[in-house]
């Protein structure tokens, strides 16, 4: 009897230890009550009175249930006088909560429409889940100077105070996409397109995590949205529209585009990349992948993070740099990308000496009958150590 009371309690502080201390962390990124636009905004200011109101509640049942097991608990006392009905008391007590929810449901469906409005939208973006990364195209919109598709992964890049729409599809399995920061969440399902409202108020990094469970990798599936001044988002717009530059002949990075070219152009698209016969070289993902797509590398070097924002491109202390600066310096320091001073080249040099080996995927030639030879993420290529020397200076020119 003690023993076990003592392992109650123990029992319970524990819990209650956990509870606390889980809400003590100060660098929460992806704290849900911490909204940084006006679609997060909305569903705070609708969350905020619906806890107060709940917790006041709870708390009135649990100390009412708990003073009912101490007040009447088995002392051996007689059974007392058994009644059966009270209605006045019975409907009070139906009536109330009905109220409640009725208050708080007129409250919610206002919110939930204003959330799946889409006549405001100022740019659209399609974003397309798969095992186990997010890929971002934004198609042609001249007003913000987007005048040839620009195809993206990782972080999604937007222009702060603008009604962004996401078009959201997957290529395999459901996903879901979610910035806590921006708005809640919505699922991405195969042959379908749902639409997702972003808004942020300042130029930043916001962290965002698929949470749909999609597989071995679903907790390695992470995205982040990158907001930017209008004026920084048409540099941004810019860059990614710039024309390929070759690397110089002679150079390490020259062999690394052979290498390329060998091993990685059957899976990944870059742009403007020709082949040493004068063709433009171009990805035949749906041949090699089980989604059909590989990441765009065409401009890998301007985004922070790459293989599902698992990794980051940049060496931790240039990420802080980034992470870390005030609105007014973030745009600067975001858009001057990725160079060899700053690049994280152990994670990069992990990636592609095995990817398999550091982000679990269904790579593995023993689990390819199942998925027709098409592999769920990249293979480990069995690369070399110069070969690898020459794809990273290879890479680095792709910005
Ligand atoms: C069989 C197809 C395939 C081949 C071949 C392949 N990759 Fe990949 N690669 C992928 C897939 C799929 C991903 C996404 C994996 C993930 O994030 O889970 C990926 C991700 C990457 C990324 C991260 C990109 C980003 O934006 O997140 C880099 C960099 C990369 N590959 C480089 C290479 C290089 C360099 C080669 C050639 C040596 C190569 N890959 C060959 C399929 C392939
Ligand atoms: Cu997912």
């Amino acid at each position: 009897m003690m023993k076990s009371r003592r392992l109650a309690l123990r029992a319970l502080a524990a819990t209650g230890a956990a509870a606390f201390l889980g809400s003590c962390a100060t660098n929460a990124p992806q704290d849900t009550w911490q909204p940084k636009g006006p679609n997060a905004k909305m569903i705070d200011d609708l969350q905020q009175p619906v806890f107060a109101v709940a917790g006041i509640i709870g708390i009135i049942v649990a100390a009412a249930v708990g003073f009912a097991i101490w007040r009447y608990k088995d002392r051996g006392q007689p059974i007392p006088e058994q009644t059966h009905g009270k209605p006045a008391l019975e409907i009070t007590l139906t009536v109330i909560p009905a109220l409640i929810l009725a208050v708080v449901g007129v409250f919610t469906f206002r919110v939930i429409f204003d959330l799946a409005r889409t006549d405001d939208t100022q740019l659209v973006i399609n974003v397309t889940g798969q095992q186990w990364w997010w890929e971002y195209d934004y198609p042609v919109q001249n007003e913000w100077g987007i005048t040839q598709p620009i195809i993206s992964s990782g972080q999604l890049v937007m222009p702060v105070g603008t009604k962004v729409l996401l078009r959201e599809t997957s290529r395999d399995v459901i996903h879901s996409y979610w910035i806590p920061a921006l708005n809640g969440k919505r699922d991405a399902v195969p042959g379908r397109v749902h639409t997702l409202r972003l808004e942020a108020d300042a130029p930043g990094i916001y962290a965002g995590q698929c949470t749909e469970f999609c597989g071995l990798s679903h907790a390695n599936m992470r995205m982040e949205a990158v907001a930017l001044s209008n004026e920084d988002f048409a540099k941004w717009v810019a860059g990614q529209q710039a024309a390929y530059q070759p690397p110089a002949e002679g150079t390490l990075a020259k062999e690394g585009e052979s290498v390329f070219l060998n091993q990685c152009v059957r899976c990944h698209q870059v742009e403007g990349l020709k082949r040493a016969d004068g063709t433009l070289a171009i990805a035949a993902p749906d041949e090699n992948v089980w989604s059909g797509a590989a990441p765009n590398l065409t401009k890998l070097m301007s985004r922070n993070t790459f293989a599902g924002a698992m990794f980051n491109l940049l060496r931790d202390a240039c990420r802080d740099d980034v992470w870390r600066a005030d609105s007014a310096e973030f745009g600067a320091k975001y858009l001057a990308g990725v160079d060899e001073t700053c690049l994280n080249v152990n994670d990069l040099r992990a990636w592609l000496r095995n990817a398999p080996e550091v982000k679990p995927m269904y790579a593995n030639p023993a689990l390819l009958a199942d998925t027709n030879g098409k592999y769920r993420g990249m293979p480990n290529l069995g690369l070399s150590e110069s070969d690898i020397d020459k794809l990273v200076a290879y890479l680095l020119t792709l910005k």
